[in-house]
């Protein structure tokens, strides 16, 4: 049946990973797809983690299915992630949690779930975004639109661009936002940011659709979550999609989850039984690892201690590097001010580089960059920062 089609185009960031993998020059630097590393280069496996898979090993006496919507511990500490140890939300049950196969997962099943009961949306996506967005929601029927944000002049938020775009989205549509460390440009948006939006969703009546990648990996755990707040304390309609691939390093166990907060326990009853109607037809129930690792750490005291430090731990180092770059392109008199890459957060930045200095560093200093100039900063090490430091100067001047 194949004989005719025409073979899909490979994911850009995966396929450079691929490159990576098959050049053989050691010096190679792989500053392309979003793993955090540590300072050997290594995506390791959290300390916590292994202490939690002790216990499981231990403690766990079956296999058997979990329930559609996951493990029910594992929700109650999604929801205490979100909206903080005594959140309303959390005690006035308006809060609808399913485990889902990581972020990407919980994105999809949000999207099938509102396609059901909003078929004529569009969904709005933040100027640039994530690639993998355009995708799920496409796939999931939506036609897609986007909204000003990121402006190149200033290495900054267009605020004024957003806010005009987020005024003019009619009511019935739904906006996707990235809770904080924006990827690809590492540039968030600050707290009177955040209240002046929900303050536009409950004016316009769009839905707020929250992807949060990345908590802990900004600012902290509880910082990070200020959006997740705001959109709480507003009463409104609104969706989360959380991810624990990079705070938790469970990349490949696929630990993510789908909130739907809704004005009322009552709405967010009717909520669930819609999300287990969606997740029965995509696939069933969860994979149980992974969530059962999360609740395990999450529920018990020195395990989430530890899980905090080892968080910021992976959070400082990220930031160490950030600095090191900045002032290394300094230190080598490289022409313009590089310190907007000192105030993005998160795993990524918009350095600034051309796609020629893309192309250049890859072929001659065997450096991957993704298309468009965005950098891994948990890609450079205190072994590679020299070289890559080395390596941009050069390109820059060439
Ligand atoms: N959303 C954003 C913005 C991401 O960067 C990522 C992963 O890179 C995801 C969602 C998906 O995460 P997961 O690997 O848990 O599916
Ligand atoms: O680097 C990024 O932005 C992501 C990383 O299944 C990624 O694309 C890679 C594979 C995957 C999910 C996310």
């Amino acid at each position: 049946m194949w004989k005719n089609i025409v073979a899909a185009p490979a994911d850009s960031i995966l396929g450079l990973t691929e490159a990576f993998r098959n050049d053989p020059n050691p010096q190679k630097v792989n500053l392309g797809v979003g793993v955090y590393k540590d300072d050997a280069g290594k995506t390791p496996i959290l300390a916590c983690v292994k202490a939690a898979e002790k216990l499981l090993l231990e403690r766990e006496t079956t296999k058997s299915y979990l329930p559609i919507s996951g493990d029910p511990v594992y929700a109650a500490c999604v929801q205490k992630l979100l909206f903080g140890e005594d959140g309303e939300v959390v005690a006035n049950r308006r809060a609808a949690t399913v485990h889902a196969p990581g972020g990407t997962g919980a994105l999809r099943v949000g999207a099938d779930l509102l396609k059901k009961f909003m078929p004529k949306a569009t969904v709005w996506l933040s100027s640039p975004t994530w690639a993998n967005h355009k995708g799920v929601f496409a796939t999931a029927g939506f036609p897609l639109s986007e909204y000003a944000y990121y402006d190149p002049a200033t290495k900054d938020v267009d605020f004024a661009g957003l806010t005009r775009d987020l005024q003019a989205i009619p009511a019935g549509d739904i906006v996707l936002f990235h809770t904080c460390c924006h990827n690809p440009s590492g540039v968030d948006l600050d707290q009177g940011q955040w209240r002046e939006i929900v303050e536009i969703a409950r004016e316009r009546g769009w839905l707020p659709f929250l992807d949060f990648a990345y908590q802990g990996f900004g600012i902290g755990v509880e910082e990070d979550r200020y959006a997740v707040e705001q959109f709480a304390a507003s009463g409104l309609d609104f969706l989360v999609a959380s991810s624990f691939s990079k705070n938790f390093g469970l990349y490949n166990e696929r630990t993510g989850a789908l909130t739907v907060v809704s004005p009322t326990a009552a709405e967010s009853t009717v909520a669930m039984s819609h999300l287990k109607t969606v997740v029965r037809v995509i696939y069933s129930n969860p994979p149980a690892h992974g969530g059962l690792v999360t609740a395990t750490i999450l529920s018990d005291p020195d395990l989430h201690r530890q899980w905090l430090g080892e968080l910021a731990a992976m959070r400082e180092r990220i930031v160490a590097m950030r600095s090191a770059l900045v002032d290394g392109l300094n230190a080598r008199g490289v022409a313009g001010d590089f310190s907007y890459i000192k105030r993005q957060r998160g795993m990524f930045s918009f350095s600034g580089l051309s796609d020629a200095t893309v192309a250049w560093l890859r072929q001659h200093r065997n450096i991957y960059v993704v298309g468009g100039g965005r950098i891994n900063l948990a890609g450079l090490t205190s072994k590679n920062i020299d070289y890559v430091c080395d390596a941009i100067a050069e390109a820059l001047r060439s």
